[in-house]
């Protein structure tokens, strides 16, 4: 593996890279054992002197685990497996065992370093600065640049690199006292918005935000058929594979729908390979079939969802007693939440074809229509079931390129719950991934197949609302910040254009933090070309030199998970998880707490930050919130872990919707919706005509993944990435021990391609488009589909040959989601010319 840019890599944007890894020494061992069997290997009874700590492994893989982390001599030696409460979330993978090389990372971030005055950004010139320098450098050049362009051009990105209360939390304080802006994740989002649109925001049963919600997967053994939808479970949710491996051992059949044959494929009863982007065709002509063979669940409907009511021509509203010019009746109760009167204004539905107010014991009918006063208005139901007519059954098989013989299989097996339908990201990850997400949920809600044991639909993962999350005291004691929200997908155009929706908009400085975007967001080019250089000031906060540090003016090194007292509040174990400190940071290493509380004074904010980092997490998790959970500060301290949500993962899984109950704004599953919203405001906006298609089930072709696009003739290939096993997103990238397995970025061809593009295995290629390219080592496999590319995501800009692929995907948005589209992108693939060096 090179460390360094190769000249040859006719790639333009590459070169500053060279130098990046500065502070790196060679890449050795530190304190730990030569491979990772023995790491895992229980240690002869512990010496004397060990100390052993609980440490919360927290990277976004979902997991959460505790560790033990072995201490010795104020050094960390190695980190084991930790009880959790729950025992089938007690677990450590590979990159737990790794934790002391991370640590000890040679390549670790030592001290503050500043970007030499007068070389470029990226360039890799770093002089060391005490932390008093920085923090008075950063100080001054935020207030120099809130003076000169107002308070908002100060602006704060984070993404999954950490989700705790003590570092969001601290952050989200500063940024509120400051009136900065925010740059909001766009991750994830299409299956975040899918499931929001028609099944509505989860905030409950108890203190949870379910923020993908799906039964509990240790739930999934209730099912007669677990189907994953572009989810690498033995990968990408490396915890949760045992949970799914016992419930296939206990009866239950597993279908992968996944164009690759992953690892799962392999484990699989039935593999459908699937044209990348067209789930939600899928989705549909399994519903056309439902239809065709009645098997319907007819009671679902009338009782959960919104199939009786009337839908209005006029205005595309339900028919409510006030259309019919009954003026709604004051109840004299008050909404709890809005403290506003509850109007009683019952929906108008047909029995018996007979227009009557919806109200318990009525037996509604799901399909007519009934024209009052000139206008018309039809069941939902009968809207969706044309809706799902765009495509023929047979356009259908041929654009998903499966076989009718296998989508009537399929249709079997949804037929026949209950069925846990477990959603990964990938589908989600083209422009039209929000419909994969609500048509996925609309097939389950059409057979009754959600709120119960066994049956559901999606992906699970929850925020804890105490905390940073729920601390409106401490996030922003004077109040939210009035600068803008800009998601980090529009932040491009918003910096082209110096308006946000109208609002003059001068970002000027960017404080990153748990996040390394020129690596893990779309079009790195986006960042290095536009964003970056628009900018006054960059500061990174991270333990590595990543490739966003290396675009910074100033690099602060923080300390890792174990060198601080934390709460982690996020994850499938829904649990809030107490991390001890186990260690002092080393070299001059701070938290972000710590360094955020130095350079309040600064600014001037010192009074607001008095608190110690245990005060801070005392402080938000005190009062009548995590009190009702019993997550208060001491009880975390004392055991651990406390789940916040419903439930045990074990003995009574979560279920999602359970007896059907939905929270949107009617109580029922939506699929039709009359009110549709942007997930967050952005730059590119829907047209009325988008508005109104986005209302019912429908197919849009991917933007640029699709082979009628006029594109593919230039770039033949879909780009599509996994999840390592060896990293998560870009953390771990350096560890010497997941090194030693997984040496150098890889694309992963199919043969037959390979040998078209006189590509051989094991040789250094080229993938490129109009955006950029990553040059990585072609591997042939046959599990991979004719036609597309598969590369292990997460190197670091300095790790490739030349390159690197977030060049190669696009800013483009859906009006919708608005979400990063990794796997909506087309390239060609050459040998590389610089392979004989
Ligand atoms: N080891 C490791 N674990 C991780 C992470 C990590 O970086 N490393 N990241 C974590 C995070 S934040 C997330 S969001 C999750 C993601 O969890 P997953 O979504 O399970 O992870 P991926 O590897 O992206 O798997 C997506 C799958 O979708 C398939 N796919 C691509 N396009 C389509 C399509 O159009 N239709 C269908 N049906 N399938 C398609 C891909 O081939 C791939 O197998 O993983 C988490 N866990
Ligand atoms: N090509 C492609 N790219 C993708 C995806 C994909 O499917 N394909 N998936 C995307 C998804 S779903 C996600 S969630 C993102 C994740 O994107 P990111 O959150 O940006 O990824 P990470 O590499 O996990 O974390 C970023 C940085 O946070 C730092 N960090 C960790 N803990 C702390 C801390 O306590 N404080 C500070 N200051 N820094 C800390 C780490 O060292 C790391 O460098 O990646 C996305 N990128
Ligand atoms: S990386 Fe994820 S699965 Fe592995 S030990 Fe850490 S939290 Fe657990
Ligand atoms: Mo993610």
């Amino acid at each position: 593996m090179s460390n360094q840019a190769s000249p040859k890599a006719s790639l333009s944007r590459r070169s500053f890279l060279k130098t990046a890894g500065v502070v790196v020494g060679a890449t050795a061992a530190v304190g730990c054992g030569s491979s990772l069997v023995a790491m895992a290997e229980n240690a002869p009874q512990a010496a004397a002197q060990e100390e052993v700590y609980r440490g919360v492994c927290r990277p976004n893989c979902f997991g959460f685990c505790h560790l033990n982390v072995h201490v010795h001599d104020g050094k960390v030696m190695k980190t084991t497996r930790a009880p959790y409460n729950e025992a089938c979330y007690s677990r450590i993978c590979q990159r737990g065992l790794s934790h002391v090389q991370r640590i000890y990372d040679p390549q670790r971030l030592q001290y503050p370093m500043r970007r030499v005055d007068g070389t470029e950004r990226g360039a890799g010139q770093w002089e060391r600065v005490s932390w008093d320098e920085a923090l008075s450098e950063i100080a001054s050049k935020i207030q120099e640049i809130q003076g000169k362009y107002g308070e908002a051009s100060v602006a704060f990105l984070t993404a999954s690199g950490n989700q705790s209360a003590g570092v969001t939390g601290a952050y989200s304080r500063l940024l509120a006292l400051l009136n900065a802006s925010n740059i909001g994740p766009c991750l994830d989002m299409g299956s975040y918005y899918g499931m929001n649109a028609v099944a509505g925001t989860a905030v409950g049963p108890m203190l949870g935000y379910m923020m993908w919600n799906g039964n509990e997967p240790t739930d999934a053994k209730n099912a007669k058929t677990i189907i994953t939808w572009g989810a690498n479970v033995t990968d990408a949710q490396i915890q949760n594979w045992h949970l799914v491996k016992e419930a296939q051992e206990a009866g239950v059949k597993l279908v992968v729908i996944d164009p690759i044959y992953t690892q799962i494929a392999s484990k699989a009863d039935l593999w459908i390979p699937i044209r990348p982007g067209s789930d939600t065709l899928l989705k549909m002509g399994l519903m056309q079939i439902v239809l065709e063979r009645e098997a319907q669940d007819v009671e679902f409907l009338k009782a959960h969802t919104v199939a009786p009511f009337l839908v209005k021509e006029s205005d595309g509203m339900f028919l409510r007693r006030s259309d019919t010019g009954v003026a709604p009746v004051d109840t004299g109760q008050v909404d709890p939440t809005t403290q506003q009167p509850i109007m009683d204004d019952p929906f108008m539905v047909l029995a018996g074809g007979q227009l009557v107010e919806l109200r318990d014991g009525v037996d509604p009918d799901i399909e007519g229509s009934y024209s009052l006063g000139g206008v018309n208005c039809r069941c939902a139901f009968d809207l969706l079931k044309e809706s799902l007519q765009q495509y023929s059954l047979d356009q259908i098989s041929s654009m998903t390129e499966i076989p009718m013989d296998t989508i009537n299989q399929l249709a079997d097996i949804v037929i026949d719950g209950p069925v846990y339908h477990y959603e990964g990201y990938g589908p989600q990850a083209y422009n039209n991934g929000g419909q994969t997400t609500s048509t996925g949920l609309t097939l389950c809600a059409l057979l009754g197949n959600l709120g119960k044991p066994g049956a559901s639909y999606g992906a699970f993962w929850g925020l804890g609302l105490a905390g940073s999350m729920g601390d409106p005291t401490y996030t922003a004691p004077n109040g939210p910040s009035t600068g803008l929200n800009i998601a980090s997908v529009d932040l491009k155009n918003v910096v082209e254009t110096g308006d946000f929706l109208g609002t003059p908009a001068n970002i000027k400085m960017l404080w990153i933090y748990s996040a390394n975007p020129l690596n893990t967001h779309t079009d790195t080019g986006a960042f290095t070309d536009i964003i970056i250089p628009a900018m006054e000031y960059v500061v990174t906060a991270d333990s590595m030199m990543t490739d966003t540090a290396a675009y910074s003016d100033m690099v602060l090194p923080i300390a890792q998970w174990f060198e601080l007292q934390e709460i982690a509040n996020a994850g499938q174990c829904m649990s809030y998880n107490f991390n001890e400190k186990a260690i002092e940071p080393p070299y001059e290493c701070k938290s972000d707490f710590d360094i955020i509380t130095e350079l309040a004074p600064k600014l001037g904010l010192g009074d607001y930050f008095t608190m110690t980092n245990e005060e801070a997490l005392e402080h938000q998790f005190s009062g009548p919130l995590p009190e009702a959970l019993g997550a208060d500060y001491a009880t975390l301290k004392e055991t651990k872990q406390v789940r916040f949500i419903m439930g045990n993962a074990e003995t009574a899984p979560y279920i999602a919707y359970e007896g059907g109950v939905f929270p949107t704004a009617t109580g029922r599953f939506e699929f039709y919706r009359e009110t549709v919203l942007p997930r967050v405001a952005a730059t590119v906006q829907p047209t009325p005509e988008q508005i109104q298609a986005e209302r019912l089930p429908h197919f849009e072709p991917p933007l640029e993944a699709w082979p009628e696009n006029p594109l593919y003739s230039t770039y033949p290939f879909v780009l599509m990435s996994e999840r390592p096993r060896y990293r998560v997103h870009s953390q771990w990238f350096a560890t010497p021990l997941l090194r030693e397995i997984d040496p150098e970025p890889i694309v992963k061809i199919n043969p037959a391609d390979a040998q078209k593009k006189g590509i051989g295995d094991q040789t250094y290629v080229e993938c490129f488009n109009d955006r950029g390219a990553a040059v990585a080592k072609a591997i042939y496999s046959e599990a991979i589909r004719p036609g597309t590319l598969v590369y292990p995501k997460g190197w670091q800009l300095t790790q490739h040959k030349g390159g690197g692929w977030s060049y190669l995907s696009s800013t483009e948005y859906d009006p919708f989601i608005v979400n990063n589209n990794f796997m909506d992108v087309l390239c060609d693939i050459r040998p590389w010319e610089g392979a004989d060096e």
